[in-house]
């Protein structure tokens, strides 16, 4: 996966990236990052990027050309590098976007390339997002000073979709959003710490019962915080709660039995 990122803050992204995990990625070459500064493509003698908006308003703009002229140039690289590659998505980091998800940064990780352009100040000039932008994606409603951080989140949410970034392919799907519920608590050693004890069944060996118990606390933790992402993973999953119940009314009945002959 080759993500290219159009941007007055390189360093930001660079640097921000280069850490445990992906800094692994970016070293063994399963993903890499080429941080490309706008600044560098304006035709301005001052290396001015930004200017007033027309019709008033707080703050600046920036302007259409520098953005324009470094997504050329990154786009023709990527074509010269490649053969016969077809269109390459762009997106535009922006709170007018659509919100991003699990499932989109699974989808996005199928992408070969992926162009991300990074806004400032008040925004760009939107005839340059119109022709050039294909997916317009922001990362929660709360406003940033600018898309790099967003930029981040979305590049890690995404590596971590690509095969062998992460060492261990089983955390990869289970977990957290993946199946719409919430992750289960986890406990590592000592077994006792501030008088608190592992639960029990975690140190019993016995796998299914730990399995049972982790989709258990999985789905009171997702009730109780994401009652939305519940009603999903619900709809979707009526024999887990069919089998549950008849599990349940085994359960009453060997405990009814067992009563019976008690009393005998
Ligand atoms: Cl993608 N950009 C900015 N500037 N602010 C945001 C955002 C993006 N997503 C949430 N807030």
């Amino acid at each position: 996966m080759n993500f290219h990122v159009l941007t007055l803050f390189p360093e930001m992204i660079s640097q921000g990236l280069q850490t445990s995990i992906l800094g692994r990625a970016l070293e063994r070459g399963t993903i890499r990052l080429s941080a490309v500064n706008i600044r560098d493509y304006t035709t301005n003698k001052h290396k001015k990027v930004d200017d007033y908006p027309y019709g008033g308003g707080a703050g600046m703009l920036m302007q259409a050309q520098p953005v324009y002229d470094a997504w050329k140039a990154v786009s023709e690289q990527i074509r010269r590098e490649k053969v016969g590659s077809g269109n390459v998505r762009v997106i535009y980091v922006t709170p007018q976007g659509k919100t991003f998800h699990q499932a989109m940064a699974k989808e996005l990780a199928m992408e070969e390339d992926l162009i991300f352009l990074c806004g400032h100040y008040e925004g760009i000039d939107e005839r340059v997002v119109e022709e050039i932008a294909t997916d317009l994606v922001s990362i929660g409603d709360y406003v940033l000073t600018g898309g790099e951080l967003p930029v981040m989140v979305m590049i890690d949410a995404i590596s971590r979709m690509v095969p062998g970034v992460l060492g261990n392919e089983e955390s990869g799907r289970n977990e957290s959003f993946g199946n719409y519920l919430l992750e289960y608590p986890q406990y590592t050693r000592p077994e006792i710490w501030h008088e608190k004890k592992v639960p029990e069944i975690l140190l019993s060996g016995d796998h299914k019962k730990v399995d049972d118990w982790r989709l258990e606390e999985s789905l009171a933790r997702t009730r109780k915080v994401r009652p939305e992402l519940y009603e999903k993973w619900a709809e979707e999953n009526q024999e887990y709660f069919i089998r549950k119940a008849k599990k349940e009314a085994r359960a009453r009945k060997k405990e009814a039995k067992r009563m019976r002959s008690g009393n005998e």
